[in-house]
């Protein structure tokens, strides 16, 4: 027996540095109607937002910086979001820059959670893998700030029973680690939900660059085969304060194959029936890990102990 699952993706186009979070919780709130038109049960949002991507400058004043965190979720701002799923009757998972003061001292994380259809948070996620840098770099028409303004995430990579199944999340460069899919992988996963705010200007190379959505594409694709999962990617795209961010939101069976995509560079939904079963058989045969997979021959032992290469 089937367990479908009625999934959306809600790309959005650019959030510009000044649009206010009841202006973009109204978008969310649009799209979330329209999923839930199409007969959606969880619709994944981006990385990031309820904001532009801040990361991309140097933000020298504490209070400036502070304006693109979230101190409570939900707060006056994003209560109606968790007031109309509820109300839809859906989940959703959401992005946004998470602050939290503990033990006197401000924390700052890219964050993800998971709200089910009684608009309950069950499951968050702090973004491991942060890219860029943690000083402004010189020569860069836009900075990549996310080592200055995030912690590395603290929760590892768990999975979250709902929606009848096993969820998982990550948040945008995380998509390119294997470790990311692998982690949920090993805990049965059977869908990865991550945002993701990708310039094209990233690494400065054109050649590198041009691939920028061949890259987000192979990363995710690979991930879910490799992992058996189900892998929903949401962008943040567009040309976003004169920044050009990729699109081409993505629904990704197990088979790794693209089952929906996005065409456009703004708001955009996204759905598929996903069948949270189709990955038993790869699970079962060519993934079957306890049958087929031997982390004690990988020299797994020699990386813990730092000689990565063997001795001369
Ligand atoms: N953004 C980008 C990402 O991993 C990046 C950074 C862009 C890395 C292009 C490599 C190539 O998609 C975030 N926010 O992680």
């Amino acid at each position: 027996m089937s367990r479908f699952l009625i999934t959306a993706a809600a790309q959005m186009g650019p959030i510009s540095r000044s649009e206010t979070r009841k202006h973009t919780v109204r978008r969310l709130i649009e799209m979330m109607r329209e999923a839930r038109g199409r007969g959606a049960e969880l619709v994944v949002f981006t990385e990031l937002a309820l904001t532009t991507f801040f990361p991309r400058w140097m933000i020298e004043d504490e209070a400036e910086l502070d304006s693109f965190y979230e101190s409570a979720m939900p707060s006056a701002d994003t209560q109606p979001l968790f007031d109309e799923a509820r109300r839809l009757g859906m989940g959703f998972n959401l992005g946004y820059a998470e602050l939290v003061v503990e033990n006197g001292v401000k924390r700052r994380f890219n964050t993800s959670i998971l709200v089910n259809s009684k608009g309950e948070i069950i499951g968050k996620y702090r973004k491991v893998h942060l890219p860029g840098h943690d000083e402004p770099q010189p020569g860069r028409a836009f900075q990549h700030l996310e080592k200055r303004y995030f912690e590395p995430g603290d929760l590892g990579f768990g999975v979250f029973r709902g929606f009848g199944g096993v969820m998982g999340m990550a948040i945008c460069n995380d998509r390119r680690w294997p470790e990311t899919y692998r982690v949920m992988g090993l805990q049965g996963v059977d869908m990865v939900m991550l945002g993701y705010n990708t310039p094209f200007d990233h690494t400065g190379d054109e050649a590198v660059n041009s691939l920028t959505l061949f890259h987000n594409h192979l990363s995710m694709q690979a991930g879910a085969y490799q992992n058996a999962t189900w892998v929903v990617g949401c962008a943040k795209c567009g040309t976003e304060e004169g920044s050009r961010m990729g699109g081409q939101s993505v629904i990704i069976a197990p088979s790794g194959e693209i089952v929906a995509q996005a065409v456009t560079v703004q708001d955009e939904v996204i759905t598929a029936k996903c069948d949270l079963d189709m990955g038993r058989i790869y699970k079962e045969t060519i993934f079957n890990f306890a049958r087929h997979r031997r982390p004690e021959h990988y020299g797994l032992i020699v990386e813990r102990t730092g000689a990565i290469l063997p001795p001369e």
